[in-house]
């Protein structure tokens, strides 16, 4: 056992209890936690002291590939990605880490020893909810792929003290409850309270002539905060690569007001410590009244200022000069929200660094890439420029300039076209004035990214048309993946072990490997073992669902699931049309041959978003209904799972039959929930919306359900004029379904309860839900026919699987390392650091 142990890794020591790997190190090391970490005998530790040992013993083998990796950055010299991004969304460390490590099986073993079921320990972790949904996952994703890739990188982004927040349902309606990730501590996190940057807000500006006979603008702000480093390891599977993500948080630069307290003002004194706490203390759900936030713009303006000057300053230690920073930094924005890094970065430049214009701005205009995430017009940032202007006086000076001279640029090759002119300009000047945050970050950057090829050239020909025009080279796609090893090989252990059978495991690092499997399709004990995961899959989720809503669904139904945030353009009200139109069915011809169905629903929805909680409203009270009808005889189910998070997840997407992703084409930017559920064995039944369409070219036509508007008809119609209530009148079975939710029928008998949801659908139905409902219903109704096949329904399951290789966050890595951050790996060599980690 020794013996194998230490050919896994570069550690070869087995008599080290922090860094080494057998199951005697680890015993060892698990102990020592138990007794000086959390100062416990194991007779009186709780459930929370065998979690944390387990952390820190894990934690100790990654401190020691840390150490090593950050040993080579200063060492090497090496181009390193600096990610900057508002959301984290990383979901809980310790089994990841293991699988990383390759150390599950003792880490079992260790806890077996000492009394502890380890998926207890696992399922008493918090996670680190730092993220609303998609677009916080995907970062968390890249992380993964870039350690794996060995490629040197830097997460940036703040520690919120309270994520996104709990959700509960109480009487079908959403409950938000504060999430507090850190009420038990965070084995995973290492304060760094030397690694502090001072940020300044408000106040003014004023000009000046340096020694030189230089004119600067000198900035004298109102108020200034203290970033804090608090840095977590993130490692990749296999690899001595740690990377770091470095998360902010805020602290007053003085935590009393010595002037104050002295004069017995107490609540005075302590005043600017809480208001400087504020800024790290909430994540925003991505809400609409987001806009025009102060404090978010804090946020941003914060994180972003603290990682600047932490790249400088890592930067400058390693002796070169500010004008090579874009030689030995890629910088990628994570959407606008970090885009203020375009003006932050020239004030450091410029007015910190003394740099000249025009030196800063080739520096700045190299250094940053900006992928966009969404089409959304609610979603695109700008900022009321009296506000900016208030907070960062200095900055809307720069980006003036910057507006001026871009301006002068475009002018020349546009003369006369001040149309195009007012549309590029960072400044929206129709009414009340704004600064456009997409627009900054298209001029500030090299290279510009869709996330789906769809989305990509929707980019090109609506929202960034005038960019795309003006540098066609700065634009490309990069569709997104996701990572396989938290969510195949950690989260579906069943399968990995069935696929490693057949094919070994070197998929899960070149997801492309996974193509052996087609061969396996036609195998029937392949496809009887498969099956059996599936079951056991479904089995354990059945569970779950019956301990968090009380309702007991049966595992050999056929389980359709829609999970992910609600919102009207992802259509979860299409897919509750179609569950009463199924009920409709019983209703009518209680004797039906129907195919049993578990519908479940999951995700939160943005607090002040008032339609997205009417809808879980109508999933729940849909549900209640349904549930209870004697006459449905368990032949339909539906369920909304509360608090959808990324612990959930993992258990969520294993157990799918049938994976709903059936936004308005056009509407979704790329989705990475539809690559999770295919990657384990779920089919799909989707528009031609976002990545649905690459993951239809990838698997075949035959093994995904396609229905629906293409983004050109939607586009079409849209401009010639929809009509939803045509389409309800000449439709009998929508109507009837429409109809009974209008009736009160779900709501006790109360019309009002949902009418406004019917009136949106009738009046305006903006996602045209009305335009697709026959198409789904018949593509449902194929759904059902397949699944009672169930040898070809596996078969396409498996052949789903065996094509899913682009998905793979590597492969989107990969893009972004060759096309847009010209960043190489670096091999990093374990060092026996002798007497220091014995
Ligand atoms: C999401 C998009 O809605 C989703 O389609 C995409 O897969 C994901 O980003 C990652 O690229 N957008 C957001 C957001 O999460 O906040 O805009």
């Amino acid at each position: 056992m020794a013996q194998r142990k230490s050919k896994k890794t570069n550690s070869n020591k087995t008599d080290c209890s922090r860094t080494g790997m057998t199951l005697i190190d680890l015993n060892r090391c698990f102990n020592e936690h138990l007794f000086y970490t959390q100062g416990r005998l194991p007779l009186s530790a709780t459930l929370n002291d065998h979690y944390m040992a387990a952390a820190y013993t894990v934690r100790d083998r990654l401190l020691h590939r840390w150490v090593c990796t950050v040993r080579d950055f200063i060492r090497e010299g090496v181009k390193v990605v600096g990610y900057l991004s508002a959301e984290f969304l990383l979901g809980p460390h310790l089994g990841n880490n293991m699988i990383n490590l390759d150390i599950f099986d003792e880490v079992r073993e260790a806890s077996e020893n000492v009394g502890r079921n380890l998926d207890a320990m696992l399922d008493h972790e918090e996670e680190p909810g730092l993220g609303n949904g998609g677009l916080g996952r995907l970062a968390a994703c890249y992380l993964d792929s870039l350690a794996t890739l060995e490629i040197p990188a830097i997460g940036y982004g703040i520690r919120y003290e309270f994520g996104i927040f709990d959700q509960e349902i109480r009487d079908g309606w959403q409950v938000e409850k504060t999430d507090k990730w850190l009420r038990l501590g965070n084995p995973w996190e290492i304060p760094r309270p030397e690694v502090t940057y001072e940020v300044k807000f408000g106040g003014h500006t004023a000009g000046y002539c340096d020694d030189g006979g230089c004119y600067r603008s000198r900035w004298t702000p109102d108020r200034v905060v203290r970033g804090i480093a608090y840095d977590t390891p993130i490692l990749g599977y296999k690899v001595n690569t740690c990377n770091m993500l470095r998360l902010w948080k805020a602290e007053a630069v003085e935590s009393f007001d010595f002037a104050s307290f002295n004069v017995g003002n107490y609540y005075g004194a302590v005043h600017e410590k809480v208001y400087s706490e504020n800024i790290s203390k909430v994540l925003y759900p991505n809400d609409e009244q987001i806009q025009g936030k102060q404090l978010r713009l804090e946020q941003q303006y914060f994180f972003v200022s603290c990682s600047l000057q932490d790249m400088i300053r890592l930067h400058l230690a390693i002796g070169k000069s500010l004008e090579y920073f874009h030689e030995e930094f890629a910088i990628q924005l994570n959407d606008t929200h970090p885009s203020v890094a375009v003006a932050e970065l020239m004030r450091l430049l410029v007015d910190e660094h003394h740099m000249d214009w025009d030196t800063a701005w080739h520096v700045t205009r190299n250094v940053f890439g900006y992928t966009n995430h969404t089409l959304l017009p609610e979603a695109l940032e700008r900022w009321p420029l009296r506000l900016f202007a208030n907070l960062l006086p200095r900055h809307l000076e720069i980006i003036f300039e910057i507006n001026r001279r871009f301006l002068d640029e475009v002018r020349v090759i546009y003369p006369d076209d001040e149309a195009r002119i007012a549309r590029l300009s960072l400044i929206d000047e129709q009414g009340e004035r704004y600064v456009r945050m997409a627009n900054l970050a298209c001029v500030g950057s090299r290279a510009i990214n869709g996330v789906a090829k769809l989305h990509t050239e929707l980019l090109k020909t609506t929202v960034l048309k005038d960019f795309y025009e003006l540098w066609p080279e700065k634009f490309s796609n990069k569709t997104n993946g996701v990572t396989p090893r938290r969510w195949m090989v950690l989260s579906n252990p069943g399968l990995t072990r069935l696929i490693r059978s057949r094919i070994g495991g070197g998929w899960i690092k070149k997801l492309d490997r996974l193509k052996r499997l087609e061969s396996y399709a036609g195998d029937d004990a392949f496809r009887r073992e498969w099956q059996a995961v599936k079951t056991g899959n479904k089995q354990a989720l059945a569970a779950l669902i019956l301990e968090r809503t009380g309702i007991s669904v049966n595992p050999d139904s056929m389980f359709d699931i829609q999970v992910k945030r609600i919102h009207e353009y992802k259509r979860q009200h299409l897919n509750v049309l179609h569950v009463v139109t199924l009920y409709n069915r019983l209703r009518r011809n209680p004797g039906l041959d129907m195919l049993p169905r578990t519908v479940i629903f999951g995700g939160k929805a943005a607090p002040s978003y008032y339609m997205a909680k009417l809808i879980i409203k109508l999933i729940n009270s849909v549900a209640d209904v349904v549930n209870h009808d004697p006459a449905v005889r368990n032949r339909l189910k539906v369920v909304f799972f509360p608090d959808f998070n990324v612990k959930s997840a993992q258990k969520i997407y294993p157990a799918a039959d049938l994976s709903e992703q059936i936004s308005t084409a056009g509407k979704e930017a790329s989705g990475t929930g539809n690559m999770k559920f295919s990657m384990n064995g779920a089919l799909t039944i989707g528009t031609l919306d976002g990545a649905n369409v690459e993951i239809r070219e990838e698997v075949g036509a035959d093994n995904f359900f396609l229905f629906g508007l293409t983004a050109e008809e939607v586009a079409r119609i849209k401009s010639e004029g929809y009509d939803p209530r045509s389409i309800y009148l000449s439709n009998p079975d929508l109507r009837e379904a429409i109809d009974l939710i209008g009736s009160g029928f779900f709501s006790r008998g109360d019309p009002d309860l949902f009418k406004p949801l019917v009136d949106s659908l009738l009046y305006q139905d903006e996602y045209m839900l009305l335009a697709d409902y026959q198409s789904y219903v018949d593509c449902q109704d194929r759904v059902s026919e397949a699944y009672r096949d169930r040898d070809r329904w596996t078969r396409m399951a498996i052949l789903n699987v065996a094509r899913m290789g682009k998905f793979s966050s590597d492969r989107a890595i990969r893009e972004y390392c060759r096309e847009i951050w010209r960043v190489s790996p670096n091999t990093v060599e374990m060092e026996d650091f002798g007497d220091l980690v014995r």
